[in-house]
């Protein structure tokens, strides 16, 4: 078991969650200091690709009319449409050739804010024998809460990068209740040393 080392370990894999144009300051559904994650998250890629530990991104692939959107009755602006610049990750994110990259939320009918739903992410950390997933970025209240849940109760240790996630914070508070209900999942809370 790995769980009380430092990672990236041996069965470690790096999840950065939506690090994507629209996500940002600038961006259709700009996540307040969303920009802040990608130093973080570029220091925490460096050291899995050094160590030879796999890293996974995904990014929310919403088709134009996509259920969560204002026009089709949801409570989000239009963002993420797959293909679109929004939609690609932030350009200062420097993914590796070899991360594995996950869309999501890619049907019109269904929303999907974990990037375990309604994707091969289970099937693949399983495959690739990972144990414990360290996860950062956008946006904390939503696809990091609803990931690192997933995570967990498909029974992975998790490690929430502190430091590398960002609330919308709809209604203040939201970011931080969501770090709470992640710990009580039994997620453990990182800050970068
Ligand atoms: C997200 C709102 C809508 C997220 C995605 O990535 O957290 N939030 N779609
Ligand atoms: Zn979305």
């Amino acid at each position: 078991m790995n769980t009380h080392e430092v990672p990236p370990a041996p069965g470690d894999a790096l999840l950065v969650v939506d690090v994507q144009v629209d996500f940002l300051p600038g961006g259709a559904l700009a996540v307040p200091h969303g920009d802040e994650v990608i130093a973080p998250l570029n220091r925490w890629i460096e050291r899995f690709v050094l160590a030879g530990q796999p890293i996974y991104a995904t990014r929310d692939w919403h088709p134009q009319a996509h259920r969560s959107f204002r026009e089709q009755g949801g409570v989000w602006p239009t963002h993420c449409v797959s293909g679109s610049s929004g939609a690609s990750f932030a350009a200062a994110l420097a993914l590796p050739p070899s991360a594995i990259v996950i869309s999501k939320a890619d049907a019109v009918e269904r929303d999907a804010y974990s990037g375990f739903s309604g994707t091969d992410l289970g099937d693949r950390l399983i495959s690739s024998r990972v144990a414990r997933v360290c996860i950062g970025g956008l946006a904390t209240d939503y696809c990091v809460l609803h990931t690192v849940l997933d995570a967990r109760a498909a029974g992975f240790e998790v490690v929430v990068i502190e430091d590398a996630v960002r609330a919308v914070d709809l209604r203040p508070g939201d970011g931080t209740r969501a770090l709470e209900r992640m710990r009580a999942a039994g997620a453990l809370m990182l800050r970068e040393g």
